[in-house]
């Protein structure tokens, strides 16, 4: 079974020679059998299974070589020659050794340096592995000695934390067994790692962006388009509309940056193995750079059991978007029919890459066609009590094109409760107005702001624009409850909100209008209970990953829901998360979107003893 390339219309079936290369390559690409651990019911090995490396001791070298994902040889990054990368199986309550080498060759267009960060990890700081923040890089030649204490247990993953190597194939999975016993069963184990591939050079894909941040949105709205929303908005409104989406300079389909324009998605493998009565656990891990997967099995439900690696109350559901970075943990039942179709469609319905869930192998079963391409409203950015469409206008203010121009859009298309922010010289001083959102100074009049949320909420229970009235039943964070009460306890001390900010056409993103090389560093105490407000002020979705501390998020009344390392923040929302500063150092903190994290979507957090 080959390394499947996405579901472009083009290209489905892969070419015979390119399988074949890639199976030498990959040491099979196949959803991930983790059959060297010994649990009954794993006689049946998968095919294709990936390289297992399991115990304590561990020796990764980092090079580069060549692969062919889409008909053309690129230079990937990879350890011990396999992409994705190892996957890893440690033990919680043991001491893992991991000597990382940097074999990369000179010259290589991937750089001369290379770090391995392992996402969602309890460590020391000097442990993990972000250059420049915890340590210095391991430089070509040169070999860094991880060394820590295993203090959890679950499905995690690790990538590099250097220049674009991430995108370039340096992710593999990370398994740990827990001490005490799983609260579900299950017969047999797979990883199913989510990936994107770029033949480009990805350097050139963040200039192609810096340039041209809409390149991959073909999907302009059509005078056919038009013609309908007229017909059924009404042509006022509709001109209206489509002149704030002129002034915003984004076409209302333009979910993600980069897409199956560009990119071919992968996922580690295409056939998955069981025996009907039994109950199959399959980890999710998303370790793409830009893309967020929406995953179902058409056919059968699926219970999620552990979102980031942590316990969850089951909940069984049809399908659940993904978001870079992010773990799900979900339990299978295969039975009355022999195959399975496992489906992962990108959010902006662009491309897909499938596998197959079947009782042999060789056997299909249907492939769904992409869902429609959804279109983003105004709502979906901001303001739940304006109504939609038209009505909405004002949600966002379009900042860098000065004032007020979308309020008085707004108003003049009837939104009632916006007439009082006429004349106001910005947004601040909003506080006082009901349910309207504050904003840093630092984003007022900041040529790298260009719209702020006027009316963001938590929507926890809003499945993720494409997936509402699809007939299924999606996951929402809503629905995720840790297994376990609120870890800390503490209510927090203090609170600190950020907001998240971008400018689409200059590709600029930050905290509060900054880029991460324009700022100092965030101070938290050491041993301190706080609480993180984020806001979204742009129209991506961001997913948020705090380094070395778990992000308990929780909902608008401050109740505990669930332990998480990455949250997702969709446009328009105020999520909040308290987190226990207990881990001294300097600690990364950043969107998981790899090009965003590189424009400036960044901030450094230093835990430090309080001094006075
Ligand atoms: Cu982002």
């Amino acid at each position: 079974m080959s390394y499947p390339p996405s579901g472009r219309d083009d290209d489905r079936s892969p070419q015979p020679s390119r399988r074949r290369f890639l199976q030498g390559l990959v040491a099979g690409g196949a959803v991930a059998g983790l059959g060297c651990w010994p649990r009954p019911g794993w006689a049946l090995k998968s095919p294709g299974m990936p390289t297992v490396l399991a115990g304590t001791e561990f020796d990764l070298s980092i090079s580069e070589t060549p692969v062919d994902i889409t008909g053309r040889v690129r230079p990937a990054v990879t350890v011990n020659g396999s992409l994705p990368a190892p996957l890893l199986r440690w033990r919680e309550g043991t001491t893992v050794n991991l000597r990382v080498t940097n074999a990369l060759p000179p010259g290589s267009i991937h750089g001369h340096e290379t770090s391995i960060h392992w996402h969602g990890i309890l460590l020391p700081a000097n442990m993990d592995g972000v250059p420049g923040l915890s340590f210095a890089g391991i430089h070509r030649g040169e070999t860094y000695h991880y060394r820590f204490t295993v203090r959890q247990a679950g499905t995690y993953w690790y990538h590099s934390h250097s220049a674009f190597q991430e995108q370039a194939g340096l992710y593999g999975p990370l398994v740990i067994d827990p001490i005490a016993p799983e609260p579900f069963s299950y017969d047999r184990d797979y990883v199913v790692m989510l990936t994107d591939w770029t033949d480009l050079d990805p350097t050139v894909l963040f200039a192609r962006l810096k340039k041209m941040s809409d390149y991959d949105n073909t999907y302009k709205r059509t005078v056919g388009d038009f013609v309908r929303d007229a017909r059924r908005y009404g042509l006022a409104a509709t001109i209206e509309d489509r002149k704030m989406w002129g002034e915003m300079r984004m076409t209302p389909t333009d979910l993600s940056d980069v897409n199956a324009n560009t990119y071919t998605y992968l996922m580690n493998g295409t056939t998955a193995l069981f025996r009907s009565g039994e109950k199959v656990r399959l980890r999710f891990i998303n370790g793409s750079s830009m893309t967020h997967f929406d995953v179902r099995i058409p056919g059968l439900k699926m219970t999620v059991v552990a979102a980031d690696g942590q316990y969850v109350h089951p909940v069984t559901i049809d399908e659940f978007r993904i978001a870079t970075a992010e773990v799900i943990d979900v339990i299978v039942a295969p039975g009355g029919q022999d195959a399975f179709t496992i489906f992962a469609q990108d959010m902006g319905r662009t491309g897909y890459v499938s596998g197959t869930l079947a009782v042999r192998e060789g056997l299909r079963a249907p492939v769904p066609a992409v869902d429609p391409r959804p279109i983003l409203t105004m709502t979906d950015m901001a303001m739940g009590a304006m109504g939609h469409g038209a009505h909405a206008m004002g949600a966002m203010s379009p900042q860098a094109t000065g004032a007020m121009a979308g309020m008085h859009a707004g108003h003049d298309a009837g939104m009632q409760g916006m007439q009082g922010m006429q004349g106001m010289q910005g947004m601040q001083g909003m506080q006082g107005m009901q349910g309207m959102q504050a904003h840093p100074a630092s984003e007022s009049g900041n040529p790298l702001v260009d719209m702020q949320a006027m009316e963001p909420r938590p929507r926890l229970d809003k499945p993720g624009i494409g997936l509402r009235g699809n007939g299924r039943k999606v996951l929402t964070y809503g629905m995720l409850r840790s297994a376990f009460e609120d870890p800390d306890g503490r209510d927090p001390d203090r609170e600190i909100e950020l907001h998240l900010t971008g400018h689409m056409e200059k590709f600029a993103w930050g905290f509060d209008g900054r880029k991460f090389s324009d700022v100092e560093p965030l101070r938290f105490n050491y041993g301190e209970r706080l609480r993180i407000v984020l806001v979204n002020d742009t129209m991506m979705s961001h997913p948020i990953h705090l380094h070395g501390m778990w992000s308990d998020l929780e909902d608008e009344q401050g109740n505990f829901h669930v332990r998480k390392h990455t949250i997702d923040m969709p446009p328009g929302t105020r999520r909040s998360y308290r987190v226990r500063a207990d881990a001294l150092g300097s600690w990364a903190y950043h969107c998981h979107l790899l090009y965003h994290m590189e424009a400036g979507m960044m901030r450094q957090v230093r835990v430090e003893e309080r001094t006075s």
